[in-house]
């Protein structure tokens, strides 16, 4: 059996049930099996072993009182999975679907990420089976200060930086700076995506949808293409898919779909500006469902399904794991869908991902696709330590720039490894040897 081979089945024997974690190291394995080969000095140093198991998990009761007076009891966790390269880093979920293996999938695949865009960040992820809809202010408050409560004597501003992902947007970000600084008596940047008042960065909100999109440029630069005119599909209405259409926006694109967990809505007119403008009231400020697009604009509403049956140019899966399988990429494939870029992590099943590597079509993986948000998190990060903050413009040119440098890396590995333009591969390869070397420079922990 080969080194990765034996890893994984370790991975599996040793996390029974953690389906999300064994399908994310199974296909970060799959592309490490030709560096293995060239490097045994890792194999020697059992980094693998190493790289599979995170550094510490601390799983935590959050106990608060809803609106009733009543108790409710949620389970809070955060994975601290990879300090090799620098702090842990990564975002906090607020879903009732969360639990360890979504967690520690979303652990590894940020290690790797983290380290694609060349700041000095480690990965780290975490976040609460707890389910922000239909709770009033007062109740997310209340959560957010108790899962605080335990959570502050584990991170810092030099240990573990959290910030938003699922479920958690600029709104909890606040309250759990608030609770964080409270207790500790210290202003610091203990978290990212903060309001811009209070040691916020301009772009973070926009970074991942907009890196997501820039880094379609640029794979799409490689065949001297761009986006103008190109019919897109993404799903999602959240942070990550509104900065997506935005930015496909502005870029000439025509955006024909949008998605939340009740179904989808299709306008063959395209989602304008205008249009856009309400899905940012409707999502962020209503917090209602997507249908009410449908019925506004007089577009179509698809209950509970995905977007992936409509004729497009290009996708932008920018909702949650798994929500594109091998059926969905086939029939992307088959209406002549060419470009694919993951705004979420892991949205494409492993069998979806092996369509579209088959098929050659421009498939960005969301670890290298949208690593702008993190990236930008880190540029907060240095603004916070700075005591000063950058302007739009300047955060933008260090996006646009940290989106190309992350292609130009995985692009280049692929070359290296034997299979051009396999971003899969050439992301994992990239973003593990830089995390691999520097654990083996630091001896056995
Ligand atoms: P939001 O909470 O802002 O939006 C999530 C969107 O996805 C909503 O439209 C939601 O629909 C939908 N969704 C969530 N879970 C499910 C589900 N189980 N089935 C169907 N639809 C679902 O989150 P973000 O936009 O921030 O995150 C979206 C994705 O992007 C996630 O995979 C996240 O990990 C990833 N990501 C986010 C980054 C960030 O900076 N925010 C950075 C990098 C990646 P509904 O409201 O109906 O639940
Ligand atoms: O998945 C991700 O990269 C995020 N949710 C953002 C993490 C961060 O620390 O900004």
């Amino acid at each position: 059996m080969s080194y990765t081979n034996e890893i994984l089945k370790l991975v599996k024997d040793k996390n029974p049930g953690e389906s999300e974690f064994h399908q994310a190291v199974d296909e970060i394995l799959t592309s490490l099996t030709p560096v293995m080969e060239r490097h045994p000095e890792y194999q020697k140093a059992k980094i693998l072993e190493r790289f599979v198991e995170p550094e510490r998990v601390i799983i935590f009761r959050v106990p608060w009182l809803d609106d009733k007076g009543m108790p409710q009891i949620n389970r809070g966790f955060r994975v601290e999975f990879n300090s090799a390269i620098g702090p842990y880093k990564g975002g906090l979920r607020f879903h009732p679907t969360v639990n360890l293996g979504i967690l520690k999938f979303l652990g590894i695949e940020q290690v790797l990420k983290n380290s694609l865009t060349t700041l000095a960040m480690g990965g780290g992820k975490g976040g609460a089976d707890f389910d922000p809809k239909g709770k009033s202010d007062n109740e997310i408050m209340h959560f957010c200060q108790s899962f605080m409560t335990e959570l502050y004597r584990h991170i810092g501003p030099n240990t573990d930086i959290p910030a938003g992902d699922i479920g958690v947007g600029s709104k909890e970000i606040g309250y759990l700076f608030g609770q964080y600084k409270r207790i500790k008596n210290e202003f610091t940047g203990i978290l990212t995506g903060k309001g811009l008042g209070w040691g916020g960065s301009l772009i973070r909100k926009e970074a991942t949808g907009y890196g997501s999109v820039y880094f379609a440029q640029e794979m799409l630069a490689t065949r001297n293409e761009t986006l103008k005119d190109k019919v897109c599909v993404v799903s999602g209405s959240g942070n990550v898919a509104q900065y997506t259409v935005e930015k496909l926006n502005e870029l000439g694109a025509k955006v024909v779909t949008l998605s939340d967990s009740s179904g989808f809505i299709y306008d063959a007119d395209g989602i304008s500006n205008e249009k856009l403008a309400f899905i940012f009231e409707l999502k962020n400020v209503r917090k209602g469902r997507i249908k009410e697009y449908a019925d506004k604009f007089g577009a179509v509403f698809y209950p509970s399904r995905k977007p992936w049956s409509i004729k497009c140019d290009a996708a932008f899966p920018s909702a949650t794991q798994n929500e594109l399988n091998e059926n969905d990429a086939q029939l992307l494939l088959d209406n002549g869908c060419y470009l694919v870029s993951e705004g979420a992590n892991m949205p494409t099943s492993k069998k979806g991902v092996d369509k579209f590597l088959d098929a050659k079509i421009l498939f960005g993986p969301g670890k290298a696709a949208n690593a702008g948000g993190v990236a930008t998190s880190g540029l907060e990060m240095g603004q916070n330590s700075m005591r000063l903050s950058w302007s739009s413009e300047e955060i933008d040119t260090r996006l646009k720039k940290i989106m190309k440098d992350i292609h130009d890396t995985a692009y280049q590995a692929s070359i290296e490894y034997g299979d051009k333009g396999n971003y899969v591969l050439g992301s994992n390869i990239a973003g593990f040897v830089k995390v691999a070397d520097a654990m083996l420079d630091q001896g056995l922990v």
